[in-house]
């Protein structure tokens, strides 16, 4: 009975010996392994820094090399006839023939590539010999307009006035803003 509890005594000591080796070893491994993830943790940022910085580093290159679509035309939408409408009112409130935009900006040596949109059944023109255009519009409907595109290439600032050549609504052909527009060209 006596030799027991010494010899449980001994083995609590032996036990607790080999307890603080095992926990020495935790934390000596512990420490190594927190150090190594330490480590590890720096040269992760240190090595996803390097792609992280890169796709700014792109970003320059990458607007190089939409450099030459903005050399590309600009696109520019009119519409003959658009609905709801299918015209524009006059002063009197009754709906002519009109483009839609009738005026408007452009800027001096710079392509506009022009999509007109024709939801007339009649052809018209967009025709402007100040700016080297005479484009025939063909004719379209409301349900189905047709599209033709021509180009402007304006090459100096200034007011330039288009109209539409072909014989459609006397009014409107007369009257800027229906048949009849100006293009102001800014430097
Ligand atoms: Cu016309």
């Amino acid at each position: 009975m006596a030799r027991d509890p010494g010899g449980e005594a001994g083995g609590g000591r032996l036990g607790r010996g080999i307890l603080t080796l095992v926990l020495a070893v935790l934390v000596g491994s512990g420490l190594l392994f927190g150090l190594t993830a330490g480590v590890g943790a720096i040269w992760h940022v240190v090595t996803t820094t390097g792609p992280v910085q890169s796709p700014s580093r792109s970003t320059p290159s990458a607007s190089k090399s939409a450099m030459p679509s903005m050399s590309a035309a600009i696109q520019v939408r009119l519409s003959v006839n658009p609905p709801p409408l299918g015209g524009v009112k006059g002063p009197n409130g009754q709906v002519y023939d009109a483009f839609v935009p009738a005026s408007f900006t452009m800027k001096a040596n710079k392509t506009y590539s022009v999509t007109v949109l024709n939801y007339d059944t009649a052809p018209h023109t967009w025709t402007s010999p100040s700016l080297g255009v005479n484009a025939l519009i063909s004719p379209g409907s409301p349900s189905s307009p047709s599209h033709t595109t021509f180009t402007i290439h304006p090459k100096a600032a200034g007011v330039f006035v288009w109209f539409c050549a072909t014989p459609c609504d006397s009014w409107a052909m007369s009257h800027n803003g229906f048949m009849r527009g100006q293009v102001t060209v800014v430097a």
